[in-house]
């Protein structure tokens, strides 16, 4: 199928399950394009071999999710994208792990970046790691570059760093996480490890 095609199935399956709308049109990006971090759905078809990245989110109850995912379509053709794929699942984790009250914004998205930079591949590392997530899909704080917001309880921020390679493609992994008391809660909860779609 298409890059298009899939789009447009996880796009009808959030309405079909009870969505108000959709809080972005869906992203996916496959093979060489997933090196576009805000890569637009194309008439390109979906390989065996390939990473595909999808980022997708709904509105419901007046509120919006957000969430990516990398899979590998069969296997993955190419090992640096698992290798990148692994960099990226860590870089969240430690984004992840810093959220908690009293932490500035900014932080996270340091901690994601300096990760991915000693890894090697800071200079494909080109967004901020996150935003708030609410009633509008991006609003303060902002987990990124120079933003200085001390997070507090009640706060939902996403954690989405990424490594995009031009010529070769990319990985994005993204999650809702909800600042609580005494640290954080994910309020997204597919699986992150590389999934293998055979
Ligand atoms: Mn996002």
């Amino acid at each position: 199928m298409t890059e298009l095609e899939l789009a447009r199935f996880v796009s009808d399956a959030f309405l079909a399950h009870g969505a108000q709308k959709l809080s972005f049109d869906t992203i996916i990006a496959s093979g060489e394009n997933g090196s576009m971090p805000h890569a637009v759905p194309t008439n390109k078809v979906i390989n065996a071999g390939e990473l595909v990245t999808l980022d997708m989110g709904c509105y419901f109850g007046g509120y919006c999710s957000d969430q990516t995912r990398t899979f590998a379509m069969g296997s993955v053709e190419k090992p640096e994208l698992e290798k990148i794929y692994n960099i990226v699942l860590e870089a969240q984790q430690r984004g992840i792990d810093a959220v908690k009250p009293g932490v500035v914004s900014g932080d996270i998205h340091k901690i994601c970046y300096d990760y991915i930079a000693e890894q090697g591949y800071g200079e494909f590392f080109t967004h901020g790691t996150g935003h708030g997530i609410g009633t509008q899909i991006h609003e303060e704080p902002y987990n990124a570059s120079g933003h200085k917001t001390v997070l507090e309880a009640g706060m939902c921020v996403t954690v989405e760093p990424g490594i995009y390679v031009p010529g070769l493609g990319g990985v994005r992994i993204e999650d809702d996480i909800l600042v609580t008391k005494n640290g954080h809660e994910f309020l997204t909860s597919a699986p992150r490890d590389l999934k293998i779609i055979k």
